[in-house]
Formats: structure tokens, sequence, C-alpha cells
């Protein structure tokens, strides 16, 4: 078909407006009108001849070459031409020389210049338009394929033509053009390469014969990986950048650490021996998931610090945290410049295609409490995953085909073509320098052993691994090209390799001295002043007292709005009743929130918290930040208390795994800054179960990492059915252990506000999960006093101030909301015989105070664990491990699948039905439970 059929259709006045919005804006208009104005400008400027009154817009242009059919023959052609061109900008990486391992698919049509129209008679004409490919002057047909084929199809596939922002399409075109898309490199600057992918390459062999089978992620088949990042780093130091996070998974992990962090292959060549840590508290963890950090100075002389975010086997966790550290260094160290931190996430072309959170991370990238200034994505593409092939991976033409997500620009390169992967890296730096972008390279090579060094990759791929089998390694590949062009003789090839070769063996030899492993920490600096806690540590009083007269000042202050700022109603008599509750000394549970916020900004923390509508709060309560009626002008009260610290609250976009592991990278380097995460309502949190398995509650038993992260997680059974009722309080007490959370779930304002102060009060960092309420937000007797909050201190345990001790026969331990629904019919009845104990904080239980209070109740005939949760899950089981030797009993709904009932009307007969039997004295309905 005619490629400029659509012409025919046009109306005249619509070819001349494209054509002024083309003049303006080339890569506004669609493909085909852009290449048609192009050929239009080339007849201009070099037709003129042919050029009439007639003809001199695109409208009468098209009038009479279009329609009439009578265009001149070359220039009809200069527009084909230009259609060829558009096609290599778009589909060339279609085309590509990437794959060094087997050929790539075929895709229709190709890039045949008789698919345009043109024949091989056209091969030796000339045409003007090869200058809008970077060509200095007219060339043959003939010569401009050859420019493009370099520039598109050859190891680089490059897309983007998906980006819509024209500024960056044309920056990419310049920066291709340059050099037709290849390495200009000096001699040394290839020795530098060739020394990294050697370190590479030898350090797999050695390993690969001293531990003959075990396990170490190969990157055999991708080793260009090694001065990709040595090259990325040096660049993007070049470009202003102070720091790199790095965050990778198992494969080629070792290779990284040695080779780009610097780790000693001593220590190693020592984890592989197996040894025990050094300390006995830790776990530790298998060498392939440590993190490290280290100050290094690059090849031209910048310094640049690098850290390693250790991380599970769970792929692509790590990308989030590895967002938050870098949002937390821009916050924290960089006074908000993201041109200084640079996020590196290396990805598997498996998890990368499969793993969902690739998305999330990639939506946080313009997302003001999210984003890092651009990340650079390298997948390490060995076309497997496990035993899976790539055609059962994924639907996608690509595995990196999330970029299109963000507009970010892909480079697929072949990983044997050393030197084209250092080009891609560097436009990768140079790019999310100038764009503050992110952007994809597709590390295109092959896997050279089985998916670890113990297993068979013939079991499923026999034929790929026959082609493996045969092929050289990327250093004998670079080696020879550069003997060939005689950069570098053989003898000091030889020199390089026995030099480094030496290296390890001495390495090694002196491996077997140590006796026990140690472990690196993640960014130590940063905890200097933060000592780990000790057993017993959690436990201790700390002082979160706060003055009186300041805590006052502060409530008033953060309770009055602007008096120049006009406000909806609404909003308005919400600070009045918050100033209402100052004066009267009755201050609810947002005002305890908010006051912990306040007083811990002006003591010298900073304060984060970010989640899903928490500016407003979900239950409308928190209001911290308000708008303008008529301009939707923030106001944010608490970032008026301070000018020193940084108040920041953000609505999330809705995700909680990324996010949530976003908050933890972040908490995970701010030990000063007070970092939360709310979720919508409780229930939520289990789309973020991963980072609450492998970070949250194991992160220092296996990495030695603190985490201060508050997690506020909306609980309770309130009638709305079976979601919305459980943050699964039962999940986050089955994995607490040795202290490594903090599990509470408190009932008064007073004792949040301690609470959440006592966490920067601590001098260790410990991660808190709360379990926050909904009802009680607004309860008349969920209300604290100034006195309360001040003088105080957190109480882990609240015991019955008004029991008559000697009169109690039943004494009811419970948690959270339902100790309200208790103390009514308590009140109503006016029952001597219960007493209502409050555990405030579930874990680590004040196991000494509760001792006291057992003992003090020395008339008790039944020790009751009272829950609205049902049997299976809340606390229950938790206190059945802790008190099973005292008879203690449940009082709860029967087991169940799913955590409430689905009615308002069955919720309410079965809570009433809880509550009676706590305070029947007949034991019968114990025994016949409701079910849900
Ligand atoms: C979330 C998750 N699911 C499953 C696994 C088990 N697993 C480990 S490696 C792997 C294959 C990964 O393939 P790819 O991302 O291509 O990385 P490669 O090993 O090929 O480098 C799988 C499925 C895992 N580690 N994490
Ligand atoms: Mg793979």
């Amino acid at each position: 078909m005619d490629k400029f059929s659509f012409l025919n259709a046009s109306h005249a006045q619509l070819i001349d407006d494209l054509y002024q919005q083309y003049l303006t804006f080339p890569d506004s208009v669609e493909p085909s009108w852009k290449s048609f104005f192009q050929g239009f400008d080339f007849a201009l400027e070099n037709y003129s001849d042919e050029i009439t009154s007639e003809n001199n817009t695109p409208s009468n242009y098209v009038a009479q070459n279009f329609t009439s059919g009578e265009m001149p023959e070359d220039i009809r052609k200069e527009f084909l031409v230009i259609n060829l061109i558009e096609a290599y900008r778009s589909r060339g990486h279609l085309f590509t020389k990437t794959n060094p391992v087997r050929e790539r698919r075929h895709y229709y049509p190709n890039l045949d210049i008789e698919n345009f129209g043109l024949n091989s008679s056209d091969l030796q004409k000339v045409f003007n338009c090869a200058t809008e490919t970077g060509m200095s002057k007219p060339a043959t047909l003939q010569e401009l394929i050859n420019h493009l084929e370099k520039i598109y199809c050859d190891s680089i596939g490059l897309e983007y033509m998906h980006i819509h922002n024209v500024e960056e399409k044309q920056y990419i075109r310049d920066w291709i053009q340059i050099n037709d898309n290849h390495a200009d490199l000096s001699n040394a600057e290839k020795v530098e390469i060739l020394k990294k992918l050697n370190q590479a390459v030898a350090f797999e062999n050695y390993l690969h014969t001293k531990f003959v089978g075990q396990k170490r992620f190969s990157l055999e088949g991708n080793e260009s990986l090694i001065p990709a990042l040595d090259q990325l780093i040096s660049r993007a130091s070049k470009l202003g950048v102070n720091e790199v996070v790095l965050g990778m998974a198992h494969r080629g992990r070792l290779n990284v650490l040695t080779n780009i962090f610097q780790k000693s292959s001593k220590q190693i060549f020592s984890e592989f021996e197996g040894k025990e840590f050094e300390e006995d508290v830790f776990s530790g963890d298998v060498k392939y998931h440590l993190g490290a950090s280290k100050k290094i100075t690059t090849e031209s002389g910048e310094e640049v610090r690098i850290n390693l975010t250790p991380n599970p086997s769970h792929l692509e966790t790590v990308a989030a945290l590895v967002e938050g550290i870098c949002r937390a260094k821009v916050d924290n160290d960089f006074k908000g410049d993201f041109s200084q931190v640079l996020p590196i996430i290396i990805h598997g072309d498996g998890a990368i295609a499969g793993q969902g959170i690739v998305y999330e991370v990639a939506q946080m990238m313009n997302l003001d409490g999210y984003k890092t200034g651009g990340t650079v994505h390298i997948v390490v593409n060995n076309q497997v995953s496990f035993t899976t092939n790539y055609l059962d991976a994924r639907s996608s033409t690509y595995c990196t085909d999330i970029a299109k997500v963000t507009d970010s620009p892909v480079m697929h390169v072949n990983a044997d073509d050393v030197e084209a992967v250092v080009h891609a890296v560097r436009f990768a730096a140079d790019f999310r320098s100038q764009f503050g972008k992110d952007v994809y390279i597709d590390l295109l090579g092959y896997r050279k052993y089985g998916h670890n060094e113990g297993d068979e990759p013939r079991f499923t791929q026999p034929q790929l691994y026959n082609l493996i089998s045969k092929h050289p390694n990327p250093r004998e590949i670079y080696k020879n090209k550069l003997i060939e062009n005689k950069t570098l003789s053989t003898e000091v090839l030889d020199k390089m390799e026995n030099e480094f070769k030496s290296l390890l063996d001495e390495n090694f030899d002196a491996s077997k001295q140590i006796e026990r492993n140690t472990m690196d920490v993640f960014m130590e600096e940063d905890w200097k002043d933060f000592p780990m806690d000790k057993p017993g540590d959690v436990l201790k009083v700390y002082n979160t007292k706060f003055n009186i007269e300041e805590l006052k000042k502060l409530a008033r202050e953060i309770a009055t709005l602007p008096e120049d700022k006009k406000f909806i109603r609404k909003i308005s008599r919400l600070f009045e009743n918050r100033l209402k509750q100052v004066e009267t000394d009755t201050l609810d549970w947002a005002q305890g929130e908010l006051l912990a916020y306040a007083t811990l900004l002006v003591e010298g923390n900073n304060i984060r918290i970010s989640g899903e509508d928490v500016e407003r709060g979900t239950f409308s309560h928190r209001h911290a930040v308000v708008k303008t009626e008529d301009a939707e002008e923030e106001y944010v009260p608490l970032k008026h208390v301070t000018e020193k610290q940084r108040f920041d609250i953000f609505n999330s976009f809705l995700s909680e795994y990324a996010v949530l592991g976003f908050d933890y990278g972040y908490a995970m380097v701010s030990p000063k800054t007070l970092t939360i995460w709310e979720a919508q309502f409780g229930d939520f949190v289990n789309g973020a179960q991963i980072i609450i398995d492998q970070y949250l509650v194991a992160a220092e038993d296996k990495w030695k990492s603190q985490n201060g992260l508050v997690m506020l997680l909306p609980h309770g059974s309130e009638g709305q059915g079976a979601e919305h009722s459980s943050a699964r309080l039962e999940r986050f007490l089955t994995l607490a252990a040795n202290e490594n959370i903090i599990v509470a779930n408190c009932t008064t304002p007073a004792n949040y506000f301690h609470l959440l102060r006592r966490q920067q009060k601590f001098p260790f960092r410990k991660p808190l999960v709360v379990m926050t309420p909904k009802s009680l937000l607004r309860h008349p007797k969920v209300v604290s006093t100034f006195e309360e909050m001040a003088n105080g201190e957190f109480q882990p345990i609240l015991d019955d101030a008004s029991s008559n001790v000697n009169k109690v026969e039943k004494l009811v331990f419970c948690t959270g909301k339902i100790y309200y629904d208790l103390l009514a019919k308590k009140e109503e009845i006016n029952d001597e015989k219960v007493a209502l104990v409050r555990i405030e904080q579930l874990y680590p239980l004040q196991m000494n105070h509760i001792e006291e209070i057992l003992e003090k109740y020395k008339n008790r005939k039944e020790f009751i664990w009272a829950q609205e949760e049902p049997e299976n899950m809340g606390a229950w089981s938790f206190m059945l491990r802790h008190f099973r030797d005292q008879n203690i009993q449940v009082i709860s709904p029967i087991a169940s699948g799913s955590p409430a009932p689905g009615s308002h009307k069955k919720f309410e007969i079965m809570q009433n039905d809880i509550i009676n039997r706590v305070f029947s004295t007949s034991d019968a309905p114990t025994k016949k439970p409701l079910t849900a």
C-alpha cells in the first residue's frame, strides 16, 4: 500500500494546522504526518524549482501531488526514505544483534527496503534526508542504511519512540547519533574495562574449581555486568552523584561484592567454608543475601559511597527498599538534591517480568512522597528463569516492558559486547542525570550453568545448553578483539590475568586462617549513636514526659488555623472543637497522636508519615493537612511548630507491598526520623506480608539491621463485615521472638502519646506494630488529660483501678477496644466480681507486672482472656502460650475462617454473647458459644 495514502482523505485546513504544530514540536505529530512534513521541508529546501505558488503550503502540495498522483519521483522517494528512517527508530530494536547465543524471534514486516516501496536500484541514489539522522551531508541510500544499522541494529537495540516528551526524545536521538551509537574509548579505558571483565570471569572460574558444586549463582554469561557497574558508578559520580544504593538478587552477587564493593575474596572464600559468625546471638544469613557499604574512589578520582542493600530470597522485594533508602538519604543528607544519590536496581529477566512489586515501584517515579530522581534498572537477562524459558515467563515482547509505564528509555544490549554494554550504562547515567527519570538496560546474555551450580540445565534446555557449552566467555571475546586491533599485546594480557589469579590464590590460602566470619553491617555509620539493644532493654521505662505548659502551648498552636485563610465550615468547627478539648482538658485520640508528633519535632526529631489517605486520615480524625476553601492551598499545622525539623506526610498511591518496603527502607537509614506507615484498614497489611516476614521481624537476626518503623493498623470488629475488622494481630504475635518487634494496642490517647514518643526515646531502634482504633477515635471515654501526657509514661499493662481487689473472682485480661464494651457492662450491672486488665503492649509482655497482678487478685476463681476475634485469631494462642500453667481460659467467638461475621446484626449478637459470658456467674454459656 502507498505509504502516503492517508493524505488523499485529508482536509486542507487540518494539514496546515498540523504543519504549524509540527514546526513547533516535530515529535508531537503522528509519525506518518511527521514523515510527510519532513519530506515537504526537504522539498522546500532542496527542490525549490519544483515548488510553485500553488504548492508552497503542505495542503496545496498534497492537493497537487498526492491527489493527482503526479509527485516528482525524486521527491516521492525522499518521502519513502524518511519512512524507512522512522521505521529504524521505532522498530530497529526488533532486528538487532543483541542475542549472544541464539537467533532472535522473527518480526514482520522487517526493515527490507522493499517493504518501504524502495528497491536495490535506489541504493546508490543520494538522499537529502540522510542529514536528518546526524549524517553530515546527503548520502546514498546504502550509506544511510549502514549508518542506521549501526545506530539501531547492532549490539544495542533502543526503545524510545514510546516516550511522549519531545525534549527527551530529541535528547536521546542526539545522544545515539554521536559516533553511530558506539563507544568511543581511549586505550586506557579499554584496558580498564578488560581489567574488570577479567576480574569477573576469573573470580567465577576460581570459585568453580575450588568449591565444586556449591551454590554461588554464578554470573557467567553476563560477566560484563561488572565493568558495566564500574563504569556506571564512575560516570554517575562525574555527574555529581555522591552516594549509590544498589539492590540486587542472588545472581552474580558475590562477584559484585568482591569486584565492586571490594569485599575481600578471602572473606568470601571463608564464608564458603560455612564457618560460624563471630557473634552467636545472630542467626546470620546466606552469603549471597548480605549487604555492604563502602567508600570508594573511582578510576577518575571521584569519591563515592556505595551501598548494597541486604535482601531476602523474595525477588524484587529489595527494589522498594532501595527507593526508600535513597529518598531518606536525599532528605537527610543531601538537602533534597536528587542528583546526588543514585538508586540502581539489578533484576533477573524472570523476576522483572513476573513480580507485581516491579510495577508498584515503577509507579513511584514521579510521586512527591516517593520519588528519587530516577532509577537505573539493569536486567541480568540470562533468558531463563530457574528452568522456565522466556516464552513461558511473560506475554510481553521484552522483559523490560514495564519501562513503558514511566515513559522510560530501554537499551537492550548484547552482554558479549562489553564496549556496547559500557556505552549503554553511560547513556543511562547521562539520561538519568538530565531528566531525573528511570532508565532500563537489558543486559542480554546467557546462563552458563544451571540455576545454581548443582543443577542440570540440560534437563530442560538441552539444545540451548549445547550452544552455550561451546560459547567463548566475554573476556576471551574482548581480549581477542583488543589483540586483533593491536590495542594490547598478549603479554600484557597474560600478565593481567596472572596477577589477578595470584591474588585469588593468596586470599584463598589466607581464608583458611579465619576462624569465624564477621558480618558486614549495612550503613554502619548512620547507626553509630544507636547501639543495639540487649535482652530486656525494650521493657525498661524511658522518659517520655514533656513540660506541661509547653505542651498546652503546642496544643493550642496546632489546633489554631491561620486567620487570613478560609476553610470549609466543617474544618473550622473541627479545629474549634480541638481548641475546646484543650481548654476542657479532654484530649481525644487525634490530639494524643498530633501532640506526640509536635513534641518530638520540637525535641529535634523529623517525622515522616505515609500511607493511603493519611493526610486527612481514613476515619477523618487526623486532618494533619487541611485545604483552603477557594484555592485548595494546603495548611499543615505541624509544619509550623519548628523551622528546624521536617514534618512530612504523604498520601501514598494505592499500594501496600512497595510502600511499606519503601518506608521500611526509609527508616533503615533514618534513626532520627520517626517513620510511620499506616494501613487504610489493618486488613490490607497482608498485601505487604513479604516485607514483614523477611525484613521487619527478621532483619536484626539476619543482618544486625535495626529499624524503628511504626506501623499503624486499624483493627477491631465493629460490624463492618469480614473485611475491615482485623489487622491479623495473631500473625504479628506468632512472628515475635527475642524482642524483635513491639506489638501494642492502646486504649487511651495518653498511652498512645507515650508509645509514639518512646519510639524516639529508645537508645536503639525497634519496629513498632500498633493495632489502632476506629470507633474509639470518637468514644467519649477515650480521652486523656494534659497531666497524663506531660507527666505520665507508657504503661504496658493497665490494671483495673476501680476494682475492689478482695471481691474479684474473675480476672479478665483483654486488649484494645473490647475493654470499653466490657467496661460499659461492668458499670451497667455494677459487677464487683470482675476485674478488667488491659494489655496495652502485647509484645514483649511485661511479665513482672503481670505476675504482680496475678498475685494481687488472690481470691480469683477464674482467669479469663476475653477477645472479640475468633478463637483461632487475636492474641489468645499467644496468651495461652504464656499462661498455660495459670489455667487461663478464653471467651471469644469460636474458631472461624474469616475474622468477623458478615452482617452487623450477627456481629452484635456475637459481641453481646462474649460480654454476657464474661459477666455470667454460670459457666454454661462459655461451653456453648455462638458460631460465626
Ligand atoms: C518471589 C519469589 N518467588 C520464587 C522464587 C524462587 N526463585 C529463585 S530464583 C528464581 C528464578 C529467577 O529467575 P530470574 O529472575 O530470571 O533470575 P536468574 O536466576 O535467572 O538470574 C526463582 C523462581 C524467589 N526467589 N522469589
Ligand atoms: Mg534469568
